[in-house]
């Protein structure tokens, strides 16, 4: 038992990892005026650039098309997961009033560097 839970946490620690790396580059893109808060809004305009028909949630193939240009294939399912917090299958503001209410700690609508941080290694 003790084993396989070893070899479970050695195949996915790694993708874990990498996801945590990712997540960290797309927080550091969210805040674009990089002073180390990322304010909800901020975070929550960001997604809607791949809001292609305006209607304030972002599906999945929306989310596929938006991120084409990252090069992110590989972790679309991941990141869509990862924001998708109801799991309705699209991304909107009360997908981001979740996760705000989980990461910012300190309440004052922004996700600081350390909030980031302590989330994403409770979340991995
Ligand atoms: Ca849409
Ligand atoms: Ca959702
Ligand atoms: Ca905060």
């Amino acid at each position: 038992m003790f084993l396989t839970n070893l070899l479970l946490l050695l195949l996915v620690r790694p993708k874990c990892n990498n996801i945590k790396e990712l997540l960290d580059k797309v927080y550091n893109s969210m805040d674009v005026d990089k002073d180390g808060q990322l304010y909800r809004e901020q975070a929550f305009d960001y997604i809607k650039k791949y809001d292609s028909d305006a209607d304030n949630e972002v599906t999945r193939s929306e989310f596929k098309d938006g991120i084409k240009d990252l090069h992110l294939q590989v972790f679309e399912d991941a990141l869509f997961f990862f924001f998708d917090v109801d799991k309705n299958g699209k991304v909107t503001d009360w997908d981001f009033k979740i996760l705000y209410v989980l990461a910012d700690r300190d309440g004052d609508g922004a996700v600081s560097v350390p909030e980031k941080d302590r989330f994403l290694n409770k979340f991995c």
